[in-house]
């Protein structure tokens, strides 16, 4: 069996190299030719533990090679971004060009799969582009629509044990693309329709965006009330149903900062929370920035100079080098535009360099600075030691029991 994966990305990348280890002939096909160049050299133009190695060994095995235009196949996978246009509408046009660069090589029988997030009904929408060029299919393609699940970080052991939602145009096809994900998933693959696995995968983001507003409404709420906001959700947390996410500074990365617009623009007098949920996490970060301003106003005030201040994490979420939609980066570059001309030593131990930031060594800026604002919980950060002699701004719980 020979399969094709359109795009190379954070998720076309890895399950590429997964499909080809189980034994299953892959061209990885991306318009980017570095990506291209770099993938056949063996090395990662993305950073996912394990997996260097692994793209290593399939191309050893001569399983899997990365090329810039697609080749006859079997089965088609689309994995290409899907980011939004002005007023957050939901752009499909890189799913739509890679649906329309395979579809002179379809034949019958074959899988044609979208994993890319999308809104409802986009893989009726390609199967419907697929047939009016190629009417002479009609009936005999397997369409359908796979979401992604993984965890930035844990990609491998998620590509493979993760349950997956698989939904096609139809039964037959549903059972073709089930068959094809049985050779490499473990997890189970559950069977539904093509515009209920699309709205389960922005459902599953949403979700998460939906609980992780509820913990910065609480913050905020914390903050007014002068309670410890980590404290009230470990013990609202000790009752059997009751299971409060963590609040931030912000919600950052591709997916939960993305994905719940995708309903909000398709339905909008239907998705009150889901739209306020983006709107309390947007708002969050602006919140902190205000806060960074305020603190350093109130120093110079009370000591009749400029504070030193310490921007600890660029990342959007600990641990990864990652500044994609980060609010800790909108906030660092917030506090820098006030033109306070305090001396702002800007922290991310993940990054070597940045082109925009001057980046400080973590435990220099800690010692240096009179203001501290945690905006990532990286491990790092979690080493330090509470200094009475600081201000402190913990917005990511470093300093939580
Ligand atoms: N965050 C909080 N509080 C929490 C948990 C997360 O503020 O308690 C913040 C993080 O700091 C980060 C943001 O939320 O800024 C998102 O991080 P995340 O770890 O929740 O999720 P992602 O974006 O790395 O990956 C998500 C996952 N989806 C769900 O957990 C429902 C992943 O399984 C998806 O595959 C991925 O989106 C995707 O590609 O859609």
């Amino acid at each position: 069996m020979k399969v094709c994966f359109m795009g190379l990305g954070y998720i076309g990348l890895p399950t590429a190299i997964i499909a080809a280890k189980s034994g299953v002939e892959v061209v990885g096909v991306d318009i980017n030719t570095k990506v291209v160049e770099m993938t056949n050299a063996g090395k990662m133009h993305i950073k996912e533990p394990g997996l260097e190695e692994e793209l290593q060994n399939v191309l050893k095995s001569g399983n899997f090679k990365a090329t810039s235009h697609p080749e006859e196949s079997d089965a088609y996978f689309i994995v290409v971004p899907t980011p939004f246009k002005g007023d957050h509408q939901p752009d499909i046009s890189y799913v739509e060009n890679a649906t329309r660069m395979v579809i002179p090589l379809l034949k019958a029988g074959d899988l044609f799969v979208i994993e890319s997030t999308s809104p409802v009904g986009t893989t009726e929408e390609m199967a419907k582009i697929i047939f009016d060029e190629r009417p002479e299919l009609k009936g005999n393609l397997h369409i359908a629509y796979c979401p992604e699940r993984v965890l930035p970080g844990n990609v491998i052991y998620e590509l493979v044990n993760n349950d997956r939602v698989i939904g096609g145009i139809d039964e037959e096809s549903t059972s073709h693309a089930i068959e094809f994900y049985s050779h490499f998933v473990q997890g189970q693959l559950h069977r539904t329709n093509s515009r209920t696995a699309e709205l389960c995968k922005l459902t599953e983001n949403s979700s998460r965006d939906v609980q992780i507003a509820f913990a910065n409404e609480l913050s905020m709420i914390c903050e007014h009330a002068g309670i410890n906001v980590w404290d009230l959700i470990d013990l609202a947390n000790k009752h059997p149903r009751v299971n409060i996410l963590q609040p931030g500074c912000g919600v950052g990365g591709h997916c939960i900062a993305v994905d719940p617009y995708f309903i909000t623009a398709a339905y909008p007098k239907e998705s009150h929370i889901i739209a306020k949920a983006r709107e309390i996490n947007n708002y969050k970060a602006q919140w902190c920035a205000e806060r960074v301003k305020n603190a350093m106003l109130q120093f110079e005030l009370k000591k009749s100079r400029k504070p030193v201040v310490a921007m600890m994490g660029l990342a959007f979420k600990p641990n990864i080098d990652d500044l994609r939609e980060s609010p800790a980066k909108r906030i660092t570059a917030e506090v820098l535009q006030s033109k306070s001309n305090s001396d702002i030593l800007v922290v991310e131990p993940n990054i070597k360099e940045h082109n925009v930031f001057k980046l400080t060594e973590y435990t220099e800026a800690y010692e240096r600075a009179d203001i501290v604002v945690f905006l990532t919980a990286h491990n790092e950060f979690k080493t330090l030691e509470w200094r009475d002699d600081k201000v402190i701004l913990d917005f990511c719980g470093i300093f939580r029991k």
